[in-house]
């Protein structure tokens, strides 16, 4: 996958309340283009590899059960400096602390359900978005 490209999820939380056209609204608004899409739901397999990095941590159960309860939206997105630019359109991963705008200000309720996900870097960017989706599903 091309360095202009990340990697997102719209999470179960924001299905929930109803909030995924809202979101994908904001993520064209900021100039991102969506070259892959689609609804699916993780299993507990899928959650435990996708986040397997934090398989230590004391969240992990917490997070890939509450990843697996429901659909997301998964997404590949294309703009120049896409990582950077989108992990700034989300803001931080605690709500509480996001900045105004940003989508986890505007839809995220805690840390632990915070309405999206955005690749930390190009690399972990090629890596997730070959995990949801096939060559024939990128646009
Ligand atoms: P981010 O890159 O902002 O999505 O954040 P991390 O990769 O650090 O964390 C991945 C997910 O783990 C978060 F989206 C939610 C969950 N998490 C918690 O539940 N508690 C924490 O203290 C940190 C992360």
């Amino acid at each position: 996958m091309a360095t202009n490209r990340t990697f997102t999820m719209l999470k179960p939380d924001s299905l929930e309340k109803g909030n995924t056209g809202a979101i994908l609204e904001k993520i064209s608004a900021a100039g991102f283009k969506i070259v892959a899409m689609k609804q699916t739901q993780m299993t507990l397999r899928d959650a435990k590899a996708f986040y397997a990095i934090h398989n230590e941590r004391p969240f992990f159960g917490e997070l890939v059960e509450y990843m697996t309860r429901g659909p997301i939206v998964a997404a590949i997105l294309e703009k120049e400096n896409a990582v950077e630019d989108f992990r700034t359109l989300i803001g931080a991963t605690n709500p509480k602390e996001a900045a105004d705008g940003t989508i986890r200000k505007l839809f995220a309720d805690s840390i632990s359900e915070n309405a999206v996900h955005g690749s930390d870097s190009d690399e972990n960017a090629a890596i997730e978005g070959t995990f949801h989706f096939s060559g024939r599903e990128i646009f």
